[in-house]
């Protein structure tokens, strides 16, 4: 699986890197910073989704579904540099690099950010080359901006800096996972659907495997941190030691967040089963997702 994987990877990687804009010009400090983030790795997750779902519904022109891909993955890039900053996570390394504000500076990772966010849109709307008259790309867009807003990932990241150092209940913890890390798998599968004309029932159940797998994928996330922080053994239930932040972990405990990973994902593959046509590579990614180890 891991060789399949990574021959995906690749596939995905040179796709999305095509959209990367040119470092020329007196902005070029803003625009190599933003190729800097891009570039610094990551699972490319979102995009790998997107097309295996398009492939899923019969997708038939790969050349209409790309774009987005790369938008996907720049929104979801314009994210991690915001949060990195010091405004939020202070964080200086990510994807095993400097963070953007490390390497070109606060004001510098702050436009970065926003151009990435932007460029996103341009990027996307490239589709309309592709096909002018599908109407299917301006319901992709609408779910692109949504997921993304102040009714997808900012909207969690709001709650998650508002409740900072707060104890959180399990509602409020599940509010967030699903807004900030489930709501760009969700726009990533629904898209790779919509664009391949799947029917309303099917991007709904699409959204549905994908929030199943949103939240599976960050309570992993939050078995991971545990596992990496040895500290934590012997430590009462109820918050993380290392900032006092709640994680599901902390919440509920090591063994029903094990078991609830594997219900969620056990929905999501069902689910994914009753649609027609067999992705087995979709199948397998979702499983790997859910149950890796770093
Ligand atoms: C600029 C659009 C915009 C939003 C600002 C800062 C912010 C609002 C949101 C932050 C959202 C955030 C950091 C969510 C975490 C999502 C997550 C699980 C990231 C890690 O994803 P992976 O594991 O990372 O796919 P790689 O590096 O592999 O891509």
């Amino acid at each position: 699986m891991e060789l399949q994987i990574a021959k995906h990877t690749k596939e995905v990687e040179e796709i999305i890197c095509r959209f990367l804009p040119k470092e020329e010009g007196y902005q070029k400090t803003v625009l190599s910073a933003m190729n800097y983030s891009f570039n610094a790795g990551g699972k490319r997750l979102r995009p790998m989704l997107m097309l295996e779902v398009f492939r899923l519904f019969g997708g038939k022109n790969i050349k209409l579904v790309e774009p987005f891909m790369a938008a996907m993955e720049m929104l979801h890039t314009s994210s991690l540099i915001h949060d990195d900053l010091p405004a939020m996570d202070n964080d200086e390394y990510r994807r095993g690099k400097k963070t953007t504000h490390i390497v070109y500076g606060e004001a510098m990772a702050i436009l970065a950010g926003d151009g990435l966010l932007l460029y996103a849109f341009e990027t996307a709307a490239k589709a309309y080359e592709v096909e002018p008259e599908n109407k299917n790309i301006g319901k992709a867009l609408s779910i692109f901006a949504q997921k993304a807003g102040i009714y997808g990932m900012v909207g969690g990241q709001t709650v998650d800096v508002e409740m900072e150092g707060k104890p959180l209940s399990q509602e409020q913890l599940l509010f967030i996972h699903h807004l900030k890390t489930g709501a760009l798998i969700e726009a990533s599968m629904m898209i790779g659907a919509i664009l391949a004309e799947a029917s309303d029932e099917d991007v709904l159940k699409i959204q549905k495997i994908a929030s199943n797998i949103g939240l599976a994928f960050q309570i992993q996330d939050d078995i991971l941190d545990v596992m990496g922080d040895e500290e934590m053994i012997g430590k009462p239930v109820g918050s993380d030691c290392k900032n006092n932040k709640t994680t599901y972990v902390s919440l509920k405990g090591i063994e029903q967040s094990h078991a609830d990973v594997e219900r969620y994902t056990n929905e999501a593959v069902g689910l994914l089963d009753s649609l027609h046509g067999a992705n087995e590579f979709l199948k397998s990614l979702l499983m790997a997702l859910v149950n890796r180890k770093k």
